[in-house]
């Protein structure tokens, strides 16, 4: 009888085992990783993180396909992928980048352009990770409303079965758990003017504090208190450094927010050996990288900028508070200026610095 008991409960001990390492090896059930992104993955190449909310929440059909389109473009030809540890590098590699190892070897540090688009957005209530150029098409024009998913919508959505655009804060959970390190958006979210007595700030900074993640951005826009917003990226832990010549903080739309970024890199390789140390000491937080707008974007920017100034202005007037000062800013300066181009634009920017440092990627997912 006693053998028999712990002959069961061994048994038990290894089927419970096997489920674990299964679960994990499949990521989970409710992600499907496109084959590209896998093959990528499972093969130490760069793999680039794209958000959807953009897609579902920021611009009209067919502005958003269009600029999902040109960003995974982007990616595929124009990111820095850099190599800061050669030990794992494979030879399949060195033959897809076209050298051989040797060369290589001596290329660590230096560019490499193209990687792989990874677009996350939520289909029907299962993760996507990377979008068939269909999917991404029928995902863009969808009749059926997506949700603006952050972490605290995913509960629902994937048990309805909904579609959802990720937010910041959703597409750094969902890269994180399928071993992504890098991640481009536009802006991110913050701490929203009056934060202190709504307590309204965004889950992003939250996520950016507890995954180790790269996200680069162009900061953040002038609508929230981006000097709380980093006084709080630095009470989550969030290593925040300003890509250029000095620690200037961008507000997205200018290059210049009045604010300094505790630090600065000036190149592509300084940016990646920092990237990778969140990894060499398991910092479990995160890297913003603050990439300011382009400067042949700058004029326009700074128009938009005094748009925004006027509109704060007259929500003030007006006495519109809360959660409807937003929405009536962004209108008001939509209406102002042609904000979508320069956003679009800013876009392409930041994914061309999507560094990629290659060690410890040591996730393998399942094809989808
Ligand atoms: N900032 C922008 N445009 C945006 C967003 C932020 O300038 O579209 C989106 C991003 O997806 C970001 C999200 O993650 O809004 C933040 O929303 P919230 O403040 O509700 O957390
Ligand atoms: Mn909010």
């Amino acid at each position: 009888m006693q053998i028999k008991m712990t002959h069961i409960l061994r048994n038990r001990a290894a089927w419970y085992l096997l489920k674990r390492k299964m679960s994990r090896y499949n990521c989970s059930s409710c992600i499907d990783v496109s084959s590209d992104v896998s093959i990528a993955l499972r093969n130490h190449r760069p793999v680039v993180a794209l958000e959807s909310t953009i897609i579902t929440h920021g611009m009209p059909y067919p502005q958003n396909l269009e600029v999902a389109q040109q960003v995974e473009e982007t990616v595929r030809k124009e990111v820095n992928s850099i190599l800061v540890d050669i030990w794992i590098v494979n030879k399949d590699y060195a033959y897809d980048v076209g050298m051989n190892f040797a060369i290589l070897k001596e290329k660590i540090g230096k560019a490499f352009k193209g990687a792989v688009p990874a677009t996350i957005a939520i289909i029907g209530g299962r993760i996507k990770v990377g979008l068939d150029p269909e999917i991404l098409a029928d995902f863009a024009s969808l009749n059926v409303p997506a949700i603006k998913t952050s972490r605290r919508d995913f509960p629902y959505v994937l048990s309805k079965g909904l579609n959802g655009g990720t937010t910041v804060a959703g597409t750094i959970m969902v890269a994180n758990t399928v071993g992504i390190k890098v991640f481009a958006t536009g802006g991110l979210g913050g701490v929203h003017r009056g934060g202190e007595t709504t307590m309204d700030i965004s889950t992003d900074l939250m996520e950016l504090g507890r995954n180790s993640i790269a996200v680069v951005s162009s900061g953040i826009k002038s609508i929230l208190d981006i000097e709380k917003t980093l006084e709080y990226l630095e009470t989550q832990g969030v290593c925040v450094v300003t890509y250029g010549k000095n620690k200037n903080f961008p507000s997205f739309y200018t290059s210049n927010s009045g604010l300094e970024s505790p630090y600065n890199v000036e190149t592509p390789t300084e940016a990646a050996i920092l990237i990778n140390k969140l990894f060499e000491f398991r910092m479990n937080s995160g890297v913003l990288l603050a990439v300011p707008i382009p400067e042949e974007d700058a004029m326009e920017g700074s128009e938009i900028e005094e748009a925004i100034n006027e509109a704060l202005k007259e929500a003030k007037n007006r006495g519109i508070k809360g959660k409807e000062v937003t929405p009536f800013i962004l209108n008001k300066v939509m209406n102002l200026t042609d904000g979508k181009s320069l956003t679009s634009s800013i876009l392409n920017n930041n994914v061309k610095y999507g560094f990629c440092s290659l060690k410890s990627r040591k996730n393998v997912f399942h094809v989808e």
